[in-house]
Formats: structure tokens, sequence, C-alpha cells
């Protein structure tokens, strides 16, 4: 019945209650309930980016699902499989404008691959057979199911054909970026998607052994597998200087389930795309296509061999004094961060450029914000924790951007989840000081300072966490934060730790 869905992260309201009913009576699916919509998007992406499966979410109408959209976003640009289904009036209801009706498929098109309202209850499983499938190839799904058609006795109830569907490999785009690695000198391989999993990277590693091309990445990849065994991917950087200073480089690039790199921002003066004309792009694959088997293809091409150079020394770095920085919340974590561990970065500008650690820890995933809405980080991680209990998840997360979706801490104690929160109280929105800085603005105005600092009064994280039912702390040093991310670590459940930076 299920069609392989085994979550559901949820916010109901009257026109989803049905669908709440039948959770009593069909086994298989776990029901969590999330207190914002943006919770159960950011969770249902988290779950999705671990398992490559899609979880469900369960919203309320338009305006359910628009308090979802930010996280629904960054679920589209991590590329992960999620199945919204969204309750709408009954369909001789909805005739009347009722103060709750909105145009839910207009806002839902926003960011799902695919949108279907149900018409009828006969093609009930079938719409959802089509919905889960199409989420497999790496997107957002939504199914619109109306009040009258939830309450109706479905005969068939068997969700049959979710199989995941890719473009095929095109041999004359191998064929291209055979000759462009072999026959350019300086050359480096974007890998993005499903290619930062064990199997692409492997891969990717096999390539770069054969060619000598460098291996990097988008600057927000949804999903990275990272550590002994698997080749370092660098990261394109954030600033649109440094992005250009490490592309300008390569004679060529080919791009493996990439898009070709453009700056966040359009900035006066600089070009949107970092690549110039006259650097040659080769498209290995679309974004649809199966780019693992297009890389392994690309590597037989090159007839790389299966042995390629990976990292296997494990090298932690010591662990650091005094004050506490971003660097050495950086250097803490690398030092300490269990073998297996699930990251979820949302530090922003505590966590900005400590990848070069990465390749010599133990191995651990990697997740970003992907869509650049903030906010993501504890939601993501909450779904991550439902989908591997057993992996101590840790986030970096940014105060300001915690602010947006602080209910999750709720959903993690309700839920016991192993995850340890890493606030980085820099009481402000600094990045944003940052990019006006950039502009050439020294000195910040009280109108400039008004919006970009978070204080007074001061937040104060660990009543806000208590208060959530998670246990907390505070730290300003970083030998402290050794010892309470150590114990967290230890302890089971959710805890958060406020680094006063
Ligand atoms: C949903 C959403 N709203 C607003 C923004 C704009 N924005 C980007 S970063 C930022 C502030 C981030 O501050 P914080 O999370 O404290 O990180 P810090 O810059 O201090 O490291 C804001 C408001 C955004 N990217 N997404
Ligand atoms: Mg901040």
């Amino acid at each position: 019945m299920s069609g392989g869905i085994r979550v559901c992260f949820a916010n109901p309201g009257t026109t989803e209650l049905p669908i709440v009913g039948a959770f009593e009576t069909v086994p298989g699916i776990k029901s969590i309930l999330c207190l914002f919509e943006g919770v159960a998007a950011g969770a249902a992406d988290g779950y999705g980016r671990m398992t490559e499966r899609p979880a469900m979410t369960l919203l309320h109408l338009g305006p359910g699902l628009a308090n979802g959209l930010a996280y629904l976003h960054n679920a589209r640009r991590a590329r992960s499989p999620l199945l919204n289904v969204i309750g709408e009036h009954a369909t001789w209801h909805r005739k009347a404008d009722p103060p709750l009706a909105m145009d839910i498929e207009s806002l839902a098109h926003t960011v799902s691959g695919w949108v279907r309202t149900n018409h009828s209850v006969k093609a009930l499983a079938h719409d959802t057979a089509e919905g889960i499938a199409a989420t497999l190839s790496g997107q957002v799904s939504t199914l619109i199911v109306p009040h009258d058609n939830q309450l109706a006795a479905v005969e068939d109830q068997t969700i049959r054909g979710v199989r995941s569907v890719f473009d095929p490999v095109d041999d004359r785009a191998i064929g291209r970026a055979v000759n462009c690695l072999k026959d350019r000198d300086a050359t480096a391989l974007i890998v993005g998607g499903r290619a930062l999993r064990q199997h692409g990277l492997q891969a990717a590693a096999r390539i770069r052994a054969a060619t000598g091309c460098d291996l990097l990445t988008e600057t927000l990849p949804g999903y990275v597998e990272r550590g002994l065994g698997l080749p370092q991917v660098t990261r394109i950087p954030y600033f649109p200087e440094a992005a250009v200073s490490v592309l300008s480089r390569y004679e060529a690039v080919v791009l493996a389930g990439a898009k070709e790199p453009v700056t966040f921002f359009g900035y006066e003066g600089i070009r949107s795309h970092l690549l110039r004309e006259d650097q040659e792009i080769v498209h290995l694959c679309g974004l649809r296509g199966d780019v693992v088997e297009a890389l392994e293809h690309l590597a037989d091409g090159l007839r790389a061999r299966e042995e390629a150079a990976v990292v296997k020394d494990l090298i932690r770095p010591n662990l650091p004094e005094g004050c506490l920085t971003p660097e050495k919340v950086g250097l803490t974590l690398a030092a300490l961060q269990p073998e297996n561990a699930i990251i979820v970065d949302e530090g922003l500008t505590t966590s900005l450029g400590d990848d070069h650690l990465s390749a010599h820890l133990p191995r651990h995933a990697f997740m970003t914000i992907a869509g650049g809405a903030i906010g993501y980080g504890m939601p993501c991680a909450s779904g991550a924790s439902v989908a591997c209990p057993d992996r101590p998840v840790i986030t970096l997360q940014a105060d300001g951007s915690a602010l947006y979706t602080v209910q999750a801490l709720w959903t993690q104690a309700r839920e016991a989840l192993n995850i340890t929160t890493l606030i980085c109280a820099n009481e402000s929105y600094r990045i944003l000081q940052v990019e006006m800085a950039r502009t050439g603005v020294s000195l910040l105005g009280p109108h400039s300072l008004a919006l970009t600092e978070l204080r007074p009064p001061r937040i104060d994280w660990v009543k806000v966490a208590q208060g959530f039912g998670v246990p907390a702390t505070t730290v300003s040093r970083a030998e402290e934060l050794a010892d309470e991310l150590h114990r967290a670590l230890e302890e089971p459940g959710p805890h958060l730790i406020e680094m006063r930076l």
C-alpha cells in the first residue's frame, strides 16, 4: 500500500484528517508531527538526501504548502526525492471559495517537477504511484487530494509500478568528454547530484587518476560522501572573485550532474557565468541522466584503472584552545566527529572553508543548504536522523537561520533523535554585514545595524532549547566546546550547545 513510503512528516488540518485516520489502519508509515510546515518540508528533504527514497509530507491546503515552500525549494535544489500530499477542499465545496481556498497547484509548480490534483478515487493509487516514481530521479512531487476523494472507499489500494527513470547515457557525450580530458592540458570534472555518493566519486577518482583533471563540485551540494577512501572534491568558493580564480585556470571543464557554475548574486562588473567563453564546457549528462553510469562509462572510455588514488591516512587536527573562533569550531568538529557522522552544515560565516580537512577524516555525510533558503539546518538534521537513527548527526547551525525553524528542536526531543546542534551565536546576520562591506560600506549606520544585529535582546539559546525539551549548555572557549561536544555525542537523544562567538 505505501509504495515504499516509510515516514510522513506532517502538519495536518481538517482537509487531511481522513489521511491521518488512514495511518491508524495502514501499517508501515511512521507519522511525525512537525510544528511548522517548513520543518516538515526540511525534514523530508533531509530524509530524502540520506536514503535517496522519498519521505512524504502531509500539508494543509495552500497556506500549509506556502509555509513549506522555502524548504521545498532547498529540496528541489538538492535534488531530493520528496512527496508532498496536500489536502484540498471537497470538490463540491471548492466552488464556494471558502476562506482557506488558494491556488495550490500554482504554488506547487514553483518547487515540484511533478504536480497533480487527484480527480477520481479510482485514479488515486495510480496517481500516488506516478508521484512517487517521479521523485526517484531526484525531484519533488506534489499530489493534491480533495477531501471527498480521501473519504471515499478505494477498491484497488495497490500502488504499482514505482520505478525510477533516468535519461539513457549519451555515448556521444561520453566520447566528447573522453577527447576533452585527453586533449586539453588543464581540465576539471565538476560533479554534482548523485555523483557525490560513493560509486560516482569512485568513478570520478578513476577519471582523475587517468587524466590528471581536478575534481570540483558546486558551492552548495545537497549531499556529499566524504572521508577516507573517497577522493577530495573541492567546492567552488562562494564569493565570485575566489570562484573565478579557481575556475580560470582550466582550459576545459566537464559537467557531470552539475550545472554550469554561476555567481550567487549579480555583482556589478562581474559576469553571472563563472566560466569564460573561451573555456570549453562538455556536458557529460543532463540533470535527469544517470550520472553515475555516465561517469563509469567515461572512466572505462579513458581506460582508467580500478584502483584510483584516494586518501587512506586518518589525520585529525589537534584540539584547539582559547576563545572560540569559526576556525576553531571547524577544527574541534574535525577532531571529534565520529565515524559515520552526518554533518548538516548551516554555519554560514562560521563554516566557510574547512573542507580541506575532510578527506582525511572518518567517512561521513555532509549536507549544505543547496537552495540558499535559510533555516534548513535543524529540520534537515531531524529528517536525516529519522532516516539513519544509529548515525550521529551534528548540525552546525548559524543563529539567525536557526530562528526560522526553531520548532524543529521539539520534534528532535519528541522523537529522541541523536542530534547535536552547535549554535553559532555571533548574534548577528554576519553574512549580510560582510556583503555590505564588500560594496564598500566600511561603517554600518544605525539602520544597517538595526537590520543585521540580533541583539538586544540577546537570545538565550539554552533556555530556547530547554523550552522545547532539548538539554543545552553554553560555551565560549574551544576546550569547553570539545568537552561538551564529546559529552553530547556520548549521550543518546538531542543536545544543543550554544557557541558564543
Ligand atoms: C528564507 C530566507 N530568508 C532570508 C534570507 C536572506 N539571508 C541570507 S543570510 C541571512 C542572515 C544569516 O544570518 P545567520 O544565520 O546568523 O548567519 P551568519 O551570517 O551570522 O553566519 C539572511 C537573512 C535567505 N537567504 N533565505
Ligand atoms: Mg549569525
